[in-house]
């Protein structure tokens, strides 16, 4: 940061309202933004923490669409949903508001009306697509179709999710509606285009000059945006669902969701200060930093900024945009369409009361630098080995240990030992550590330090072993147990920004009132007198059974995405006539089934061919993996091809091949006659 500003306004994308947020929101988003905020909070620095729903867009009506309900019916039951569960999450936004309010109605529409008059807008007839089926022009996700740059054959209208690229509807290859699954044809329409070449000069000296030091990843797509040339882009889409234009002649057109939704950090913070929201957007010294995921880049750092640029009036460009890259769940990549997710909602009923564990793990695997993979084993792992073995245990053993020997009453500290001073020492320097990787959006490496702390703490205790010291010395005992309880109160501090419920819990056994950022590394937050609570664990150990129940449920999910996207095998080429009859299909009564040894996925079959081949006929089947239990498989009935010329498989001669289906869910099922049939029967 090059300068000090009064405030910093954090805004965090506004999810869309067509289904629950997942943990690949929370990592990208809203836990990085909540630490930010309260460790700004706990620094005693104004801060405001904007929040709230995107409501408009295509991604809701197609979700009405889809459950045969209005746009506002999925809103209202999403919106609530995702605010409740934040709030369970303990992300402290200042404000948590929706797009379809009021309020932002009439800022997003004197925003656009403003730039209408001041003539910052080109109005052009251009040919979009258009459903004859549904007579409807098909803007964004209305359409998919194979995208022109990585070939990926489901590409949204606005943008293609394989390779990243922002589209428009025009350059799919093959387009399809997504309401009636109908070719669509071109229509002429006009439109509202703003200018971004016009701001491009601009925006190149403001990122690529001045803010060198943003994210590797954001400044990199901003620049190959910059020179690839930016051309002027449509604000406005022929739908009925969103902020009418407001403008005559307008009738059916609506602002596009991307030039609403980020005016909606201004109407939310409106909605929260009505007197003062200017203060916020147009001081020079107020610091504006978005929080957002990787494909919202262009949107914060080209399209908002032209925006605000062209509005004028002291509007503040952000002063860093940390933008996260994507976080994957179990080596996938996590999909709402394909329930591919861990469900915020669904965590919180699951894991009750573990809501830090979730923060703790989302932050350690944060995806800061590149994308990153959030696994159930890893969750466990970091709780128990971390959390309750080194958080956990350290703060444990000291309040152990202070009832064990002062009756739970902080003993006051005696002259201080160099090991002493080296652990407060110790404790300045990871201070200044977390501070700094949290000013610079590193909340990895600042939580990795922050529990570098109880990793001290425990040094500490080991280093010092007051239980033994305490059979000779209580003198010194005490300063051991003061200098062990500040470092309990500085994990109490440090820990506030990542994992607030424990913080408040261990803040309230320590009796700890009002908790500051400039208390850390204080010799005297515990005054000796203070009567701490009786220790409770802070964390309990997850058990594999719990991992489990999360582990198969991803495992069904699996498996029901196999079964909703088989298809059959394509019409094979065809075969004349006469060949397919040379094919001799007999029925035949399986007499033995073995295992063939030494090889995993062969059965040996004696058949009943009634009476073809002297003493039955044997054939080699690869679907050992189908049937554990062969010997149950004697007696039944089976259809084989019976002149194929007879091969040798793992020395065995195989004189035929039995018949059989492939199943969806990659099960087999053996063809068989549906009544008994005479062994040897000719079928037809
Ligand atoms: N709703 C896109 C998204 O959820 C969009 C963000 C708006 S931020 C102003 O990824
Ligand atoms: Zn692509």
């Amino acid at each position: 940061m090059s300068k000090e500003y009064k405030r910093t306004l954090i805004t965090t994308a506004l999810p869309y309202t067509n289904g629950p947020v997942h943990i690949g929101h929370l990592a990208g988003v809203y836990v990085p933004a909540d630490i930010y905020a309260r460790y700004l909070r706990l620094a005693g620095r104004p801060v405001t923490l904007i929040g709230g729903s995107d409501e408009h867009g295509v991604p809701i009506t197609l979700k009405a669409r889809q459950e045969g309900v209005t746009p506002q019916d999925i809103v209202d039951r999403y919106h609530k949903l995702i605010k409740e569960s934040f709030e369970a999450l303990g992300i402290s936004f200042d404000i948590y508001s929706r797009t379809t309010s009021a309020i932002h109605k009439e800022t997003a529409s004197e925003f656009f009306r403003h730039l209408y008059d001041k003539g910052e807008f080109v109005e052009k007839s251009s040919m979009q697509l258009f459903d004859p089926e549904a007579s409807q022009f098909l803007a964004d996700r209305y359409v998919t179709g194979e995208c022109p740059h990585c070939h990926n054959p489901k590409a949204y209208g606005d943008q293609c999710e394989a390779c990243g690229s922002s589209l428009n509807a025009t350059d799919l290859i093959n387009p399809k509606s997504a309401i009636t699954g109908a070719t669509p044809e071109l229509r002429e329409t006009r439109h509202w285009f703003l200018p971004l070449d016009k701001w491009e000069p601009a925006l190149r000296q403001w990122i690529l000059e001045g803010h060198k030091e943003w994210r590797a990843n954001v400044y990199g797509q901003c620049k190959s945006w910059l020179d690839l040339g930016l051309q002027p882009r449509a604000v406005s889409r022929d739908l009925s669902w969103g902020v009418p234009v407001p403008v005559e002649g307008a009738e059916g057109k609506v602002l596009y969701v991307w030039f609403d939704a980020p005016i909606g950090y201004i109407s939310n913070t409106k909605e929260l200060y009505p007197e003062t929201w200017e203060t916020w957007w147009k001081d020079p010294e107020t610091r504006v930093i978005n929080f957002i995921g990787k494909d919202n880049i262009v949107f914060h750092c080209i399209v908002f900024p032209a925006m605000l640029m062209a509005y004028g009036d002291g509007f503040q460009l952000p002063d860093n945009v940390p933008a996260n890259e994507f976080l994957n769940l179990e080596g996938d990549k996590i999909s709402t369409s394909r329930n591919w997710a861990v469900w915020l909602h669904e965590y919180l009923s699951d894991f009750p009361g573990k809501q830090d564990v979730l923060r703790y793990v989302l932050t350690a695997n944060a995806p800061e630098a590149k994308d990153n993979d959030f696994t159930w084993r890893d969750f466990q792992a970091r709780n128990n080995n971390e959390l309750v073995a080194v958080l956990g245990n350290f703060v444990n053993r000291v309040t152990v240990l202070t009832h064990k020997y002062f009756g739970g009453v902080a003993p006051a500290a005696g002259t201080l030992e160099a090991v002493d001073e080296a652990a407060f020492a110790q404790i300045d320097e990871l201070k200044k550590g977390v501070s700094e990787a949290i000013e610079t959006f590193h909340f990895r490496e600042a939580l990795k330090l922050a529990m570098d702390i109880a990793r001290t703490g425990n040094k500490y205790l080991q280093d010092c072993e007051p239980w033994k010291v305490a059979k000779t010395d209580m003198a010194r005992t005490a300063t051991i147990l003061n200098t062990a309880l500040q470092i309990c109160a500085d994990i109490a501090v440090v820990m506030e920004p990542f994992m607030p419920f424990m913080s408040e819990r261990l803040a309230a056994s320590l009796r700890m009132d009002k908790l500051t950022w400039a208390d850390l590394g204080r010799r005297d937050m515990i005054k000796a007198g203070t009567e701490i609570a009786v220790p409770e664990l802070l964390f309990e150990k997850i058990d594999d059974e719990a991992i489990k129940a999360q582990t198969d449920r991803l495992e069904r999910i699996k498996e029901e995405n196999r079964l909703k996207s088989w298809q059959p095998q394509p019409r094979q080429a065809d075969v004349d006539f006469d060949t397919f009859m040379k094919a001799d299909l007999r029925v035949g009564t399986v007499l033995e089934c073995t295992k063939v040894p030494k090889a995993d996925k062969l059965l040996r079959f004696l058949i009943d061919d009634g009476g073809l081949t002297p003493g039955g006929r044997t054939i080699v089947s690869g679907i050992a993996e189908h049937y554990t239990e062969p010997e149950k498989l004697v007696g039944r009935q089976v259809v084989f091809i019976g002149n194929l010329p007879p091969r040798k498989l793992k020395g065995i001669v195989s004189d035929g091949m039995i018949l059989s289906a492939l199943n969806a869910d990659g099960s087999l099922t053996l063809i068989a006659p549906s009544s008994p049939a005479t062994p040897g029967s000719q079928v037809k």
